[in-house]
């Protein structure tokens, strides 16, 4: 096995368990036609047929034990009726009921991709060897937009991409359709995807050319059956650089009309086409401020280009100017909250899970819950950017879980980030989700056998914000590896802790961005000879001879102020901050007492000794797992057990030789210097790291 088949794997169940589900699927039964109809005949002959050995027979009849499915545009589905009233256009309903007297399993949606999101869900009721025989469950899903947020170039190369090339063969497209595309949506439907943004946010305006838009529409043409639709990245300047207009100004009326006619043009190629996702003026991007206008008067001018259409302008938050802000973190909050209420209704403002930049542990971002008028979706990263890239075990569920559980305390105590996201700020207006995607044409899609398991945690997110990460772990684990208990425990054992060991190997303690420079990936903590001040990792820890950590209360940059108040009193104060953020928010001195009794600079030792001791442990539990595990897979994972531990103990050394240089204090009885000198780790280069 070479992982191919993620979560959708379909192993033959043993005899037991077959004898106990062929009963309840004897044939499957449609009375209706359409695409989607047709990919969930094909998505239940196939799981069915490999893990029972032989797909049941479609028929016009409904036996006993028939699977029958559809919408009340099938009379037998529409004389059962269903309570499908709150389910929505994406909602499902899975009930055993009798039809003529006959014991059937009906799986119904309002639409048929409902439906198909109800015959998925069948599929891993299965799958995970639950009871089929009396059935009655209602789910839609909680988020409106639940998107992936491809960082693809055209020339297929990946932005903080660890699996390979794009998956995007433009070259061939549209003449040559990679049947992976299929397999693409099939796993995105089966976790409730349902949007794709194709291209990088640092955007090529060719994307928005005709040929471009043909193989656009290609794609779409495949996903569409399957619930997906496409959106597009676009580039603010796309009127001047393939429109030869001389600006871009979004109050200019050329502007707009060239932005309304290549929408035009873009829904002639795909009548759905969800819309665009703007990264603009940040890091280098065109955008409207270039023209003296803020970013609710480019947003809206693209709004009004794809409302005719029924589309959306998902504009990001992300906003990492050129200029010196007194703190990086407060940035996208001073530059958005004050224009709460100015966005145009089909405009989503999109924001980080955190104030920075998609660190190993971040604090919420203060933006959730801030802006009340606002449709605001959450951005998630998949892609393992500054988590060590597709060779480390790092479980996200845990981390996602963290953010979305956080009480803003905005309007009121109790309100999470889960709250903000999934209520509407008016009827109507939508509600969302972007996860930055870890996908690429690796065999195994996502560069790693474990990182397909955040992809799996994303979309389970997505759909049900409230879902736990725990419980995810433990379906995926058992869908991809095998569906025996000891095993399940041993690898969500393993998920579980592995967020906090990369936290603890990396940046403990509210530490965050330290990584050398060129790259995201191996530790530069020293680092503090690059023109912007706020792009040094000295700027972030600020370590000094009296201690380490970002003054962000009030004797600092005071960006606390941008949350709530009882939150800003919890992270301002050193009593209440907790460890998880102690120097994200403070300075604090060396010597200060932890909870755990220790000083600071000793449990920064015990925190980075006891990251490298769980990656030792991951290997150890891994390695016994060997007999239960086909041995591609096994070895696969092994290895880079191996890289990231080797790495992890790079991580510990180097912080700790560095933090040790300038604390000047022993370290704590019973952790080891590291084997070389400061001098050491600051000469490593890393020869080649994908991805920038
Ligand atoms: C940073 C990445 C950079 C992205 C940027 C973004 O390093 O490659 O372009 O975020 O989100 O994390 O726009």
């Amino acid at each position: 096995e070479d992982g191919y088949d993620l979560w959708l794997r379909y192993r033959a169940l043993e005899a037991g368990q077959q004898d106990r589900i062929r009963p309840h699927a004897t044939a499957l039964v449609s009375e209706e036609s359409d695409p989607t109809i047709d990919r969930i005949a094909a998505e239940l002959g196939t799981a069915l047929g490999a893990m029972l050995g032989a797909p049941p027979p479609a028929r016009r009849d409904a036996p006993a034990g028939a699977i029958v499915f559809g919408t009340p545009k099938s009379p037998r589905i529409a004389a059962l009726g269903l309570p499908l009233g709150k389910l929505g256009r994406e909602g499902y309903l899975i009930r055993s009921v009798a039809i003529d007297g006959k014991p059937v399993t009906v799986i119904a949606g309002n639409t048929s991709i409902g439906a198909l999101y109800g015959a998925f869900r069948f599929i891993r009721l299965i799958q995970l060897g639950e009871p089929i025989d009396r059935l009655d469950i209602a789910d839609r899903p909680r988020l409106d937009l639940r998107l992936l947020n491809h960082w693809d170039n055209l020339d297929r190369h990946v932005e903080r991409g660890y699996a390979g090339q794009s998956i995007w063969d433009w070259q061939k497209l549209p003449g040559f359709a990679d049947p992976r595309y299929t397999d693409y949506a099939r796993a995105n439907a089966s976790i409730g995807i349902n949007g794709t943004v194709l291209n990088n946010v640092n955007s090529n305006a060719d994307i928005l050319t005709e040929p471009f838009l043909k193989k656009v529409a290609k794609l779409a043409d495949i996903f569409r059956p399957y619930g997906i639709r496409v959106y597009l990245s676009a580039r603010f300047s796309a009127p001047i650089e393939i429109g030869g207009l001389k600006t871009a100004d979004p109050l200019d009326p050329e502007v707009a009309a060239w932005w309304k006619a290549k929408a035009d043009e873009i829904y002639r190629h795909v009548p759905d086409f969800g819309g665009f996702l703007v990264k603009a003026n940040s890091e280098g991007q065109p955008g409207p401020q270039d023209y003296g206008r803020s970013h609710a008067e480019g947003a809206n001018m693209l709004a009004a280009a794809v409302r005719p259409h029924g589309g959306v302008v998902m504009w990001r938050a992300f906003v990492y100017a050129n200029e010196n802000p007194d703190d990086r973190a407060k940035q996208a909050y001073s530059e958005f909250q004050p224009l709460d209420g100015t966005f145009a209704d089909n405009v989503i403002v999109q924001v980080k899970n955190g104030p920075i930049d998609f660190q190993p542990r971040e604090p919420f971002h203060p933006l959730f819950g801030a802006m009340p008028k606002t449709p605001l979706m959450m951005e998630f990263q998949i892609t393992k950017e500054y988590l060590g890239f597709a060779t480390h075990l790092v479980y996200l569920g845990g981390l996602w879980e963290e953010v979305l559980r956080a009480d803003t305390h905005r309007p009121r105590a109790g309100t999470t980030v889960a709250d903000v996201l999934d209520t509407p700020v008016r009827a109507g207006a939508p509600t969302g989700i972007a996860g930055v995607a870890n996908i690429g044409n690796d065999r195994n899609w996502s560069g790693s056998q474990f990182d397909q398991a955040n992809w799996y945690a994303f979309g389970r997110l997505a759909w049900n914000p409230d879902e736990s990460g725990h419980a995810i772990a433990a379906d995926w684990s058992r869908m991809t590896w095998g569906d025996d208990p000891a095993l399940t425990s041993a690898i969500t054992g393993m998920m579980l802790r592995s967020h906090q060991a990369v936290v603890d190997y990396m940046t403990p303690l509210g530490l965050n961005h330290l990584m050398a420079t060129g790259h995201h990936y191996g530790p530069g903590p020293w680092v503090d000879d690059l023109p912007r001040r706020d792009w040094n990792p000295t700027y972030f820890h600020d370590a000094d001879a009296a201690g380490i950590g970002f003054d962000r209360t009030r004797t600092g940059s005071n960006a606390v102020a941008q949350y709530a108040a009882p939150v800003a009193r919890r992270f301002g104060s050193l009593a209440t901050v907790g460890d998880d953020y102690l120097l994200w928010f403070h300075h604090v001195p060396w010597d200060h007492r932890m909870a755990s009794g220790r000083t600071l600079w000793d449990e920064l030792v015990v925190r980075y000794d006891r990251g490298v001791a769980e990656v030792a442990a991951m290997q150890q539990a891994w390695a016994a797992l060997a007999p239960k595990i086909d041995a591609r897979r096994h070895r696969e994972v092994s290895d880079f057990l191996a890289i990231q531990r080797e790495e992890a103990k790079w991580w510990r050394d180097a912080c700790i030789a560095y933090f040790g240089s300038i604390a000047k204090r022993p370290l704590p009885a019973g952790h080891a210097a590291p084997p070389h000198d400061l001098q050491y780790y600051k000469a490593i280069r890393h020869p080649y790291a994908p991805g920038n």
